[in-house]
């Protein structure tokens, strides 16, 4: 079984673009606003809605691709699609569907409910490794009962991986959390049979290391993943910014922000290299996705990233709010290797 992935294409030219292969559709995600109707897919499609920055349309869609047809499923909310060792699934939780108790709010309930039942989906599927998940809640910043909202959420994420024995520590997914205006805690990801290789900075802490000024329980994510399907290699870089240690460095600068976020990436694509089978990893041939707080930052930090990433890279621009208040920026990617016959 082979993957592609199908990037950044105008979501009225998604079913033309997908024709006579949505069948082989693993899942997505759309970015924007969505227009009209909205049509409901019939794969497993992360709806992210919140400004796509800088292009001239409203919304746009990206898509993983198998080269073989795959087998469909609904659990528990959760839509999936498995191909071969691989499956993607979506699930979206309205947090008005949980009632939070004394110290437990209703989005600690919805994230631990969330990852209670992925890691019961993927257990039943047999493909029990989590390789990478992509988080969005409303207000991520916002503090409610003295507890900001992305804290709340990681004591909950926390919660259902010991619940269900998985470490917290060490072979985690590679992740992506961030903020958007409203809507309900939506998380995509995508699993396989075989546990996927961790990724860490040596430039940062490990997020799951984190001391407790960042909340009372740490977030559970690697800074990336290389993962394997029988003849490729893909690596995931989890959401990246400026951190250097545990601590925010650049605060207010957002030149600085941009350039410490890419030393960071760089660095974590230097170990992901010590570690690849394939091909070495370069900055230019990555898929980006580049999130920012404020959207008038938006041509600032384009203009300072692209010289140093190269300007033929694919690189979409989403507004989003960042998980630490005085982050303004963070930058994720991923690329696809085929391996050779070494
Ligand atoms: C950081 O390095 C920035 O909670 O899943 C990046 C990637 C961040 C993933 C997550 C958070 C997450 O701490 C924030």
């Amino acid at each position: 079984m082979n993957l592609s992935f199908l990037s950044d294409c105008a979501v009225q030219d998604l079913p033309s673009a997908l024709a006579e292969r949505a069948d082989h559709v693993l899942g997505g995600s759309a970015i924007g606003f969505p227009a009209g109707s909205g049509k409901k897919t019939d794969w497993p499609l992360q709806t992210v809605v919140t400004p796509l920055l800088g292009g001239n349309r409203e919304m746009m869609a990206e898509a993983w691709l198998s080269d073989v047809v795959c087998l469909s499923g609904e659990f528990e909310g959760i839509r999936w699609r498995c191909a071969g060792p691989l499956l993607f699934g979506v699930i979206e939780l309205d947090e008005a569907d949980f009632a939070g108790q004394a110290g437990s709010s209703p989005l600690q309930e919805a994230s631990a409910e969330a990852y209670r039942r992925i890691f019961t989906l993927l257990d039943a599927q047999q493909r029990p490794h989590l390789w990478r998940v992509w988080n969005y809640l409303s207000d991520i910043n916002m503090e409610t009962a003295g507890l900001e909202r992305y804290r709340q959420f990681n004591i909950g994420r926390q919660d259902s991986f010991l619940e269900f024995s998985r470490g917290a520590t060490g072979n985690v997914p590679a992740a992506c959390a961030l903020g958007v205006a409203g809507g309900p805690l939506s998380i995509a990801f995508m699993a396989g049979i075989h546990p996927a290789v961790p990724v860490e900075n040596p430039r940062q802490v490990s997020a799951y290391n984190y001391p407790s000024e960042y909340g009372p329980r740490s977030p559970i994510f690697s800074r990336a993943v290389l993962a394997y399907l029988p003849a490729q290699e893909v690596l995931f870089i989890s959401g990246t910014a400026s951190i250097v240690g545990h601590q925010t460095v650049h605060p207010g600068d957002l030149a600085g922000q941009c350039r410490e976020s890419l030393a960071n990436i760089a660095a974590v694509l230097a170990e992901a290299n010590r570690l690849a089978c394939s091909d070495t990893f370069v900055m230019s041939e990555l898929s980006f996705r580049v999130y920012i707080r404020h959207a008038t930052d938006f041509l600032p930090a384009r203009n300072i990233l692209l010289p140093l990433i190269g300007t033929d890279v694919e690189i979409v621009f989403v507004q989003a709010d960042i998980c630490r208040h005085d982050l303004l920026i963070e930058i994720e990617a991923f690329a696809l290797h085929f391996l050779g016959n070494r």
